[in-house]
């Protein structure tokens, strides 16, 4: 089972993400091109940029059909482990977004902290942000602001009328130094991780080459997934809809006790409307 290191904890906790030592099997890959493949063919008038709960086969109300297989990654016990070294031994998974960008017209992705759009309080989660393809600065990686997360704090986000751009929030560019940007270049089956405070972002995918990742969500088993708040997530431009979300308790509990655990779970032998 693979470790983080101490380094490696403590560099995820002083800059807010970390790119692991850790590659997925060449094979696994192949694997997940496929099922990516699979996704896109099934959801064609969804852009590849917003195929959000891509790990729900029959969509929990937010319109994408995903595949099984992307369930099976963010239960991938080596991916679980991982992140319960860095938000502690309760790991709750509660989403999965495929972010696709193809070549030529892969679409930004704004400046943002994750933690403006989640229902999730206190607020708290990983991402394990997965390379299908190489992501590269020349084909829109995932860019960070090192250390951004460390005040804890949520900056005004301001709204963008355009339709070319993933989000349409983006934080205020006086809240940060866009100046700091560091590049997250991965090979396919590399993956970084990223603290919910952190912020973030990515440029569009001006080369031939398309650019896939797939953002697993994780939070620790002492936060709540309050249902009630939708939040700003309710504006962005396509369907995001926490009330039917399934969550899986991966390891440990739910220290809360407010987590439920059983809505938007198929009963067995049933099929979602
Ligand atoms: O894939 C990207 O470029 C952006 C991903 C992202 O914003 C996220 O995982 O929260």
């Amino acid at each position: 089972m693979n470790q983080l290191s101490p380094t490696e904890i403590a560099s995820y906790e002083s800059e807010g993400y970390l790119v692991p030592d850790y590659r997925l099997p060449r094979e696994r890959v192949a694997s997940l091109r496929k099922a990516l493949d699979r996704v896109i063919e099934s959801n064609p008038d969804t852009r590849p940029e917003q195929l959000v709960s891509a790990h729900l086969e029959q969509s929990a109300g937010e319109g994408v059909r995903g595949d099984n297989e992307f369930l099976e990654l963010a239960m991938d016990p080596e991916l679980v482990n991982m992140v319960s070294q860095v938000i502690g031994p309760d790991v709750i998974l509660w989403g999965c977004q495929i972010f696709c960008k193809p070549g030529g017209d892969g679409m930004e992705v704004p400046w943002h902290q994750d933690g403006h759009y989640w229902p999730i309080r206190p607020l708290a989660t990983c991402t394990a942000w997965i390379a299908i393809d190489d992501s590269l600065a020349d084909n829109g990686c995932l860019r960070v602001i090192p250390a951004s997360h460390r005040q804890e704090k949520l900056h005004a986000h301001l709204k963008e009328d355009r339709n070319d751009v993933v989000l349409n929030q983006r934080v205020d560019a006086a809240a940060f130094n866009e100046a700091q940007a560091i590049d997250i270049e991965l090979e396919a089956g590399q993956l970084s991780l990223h603290d919910v405070y952190l912020v973030h972002g990515s440029n569009p995918n001006l080369s031939i080459r398309r650019r896939a990742g797939i953002a697993i969500r994780y939070m620790p088993g002492s936060s709540h997934f309050n249902r009630e708040i939708a939040g700003p997530s309710a504006e962005v431009s396509y369907t995001i809809d926490f009330s039917q979300r399934p969550l899986w308790l991966l390891r440990g509990e739910d220290q809360t006790g407010l987590n439920d655990l059983q809505v938007g779970h198929k009963p067995p032998g049933t099929s979602r409307s």
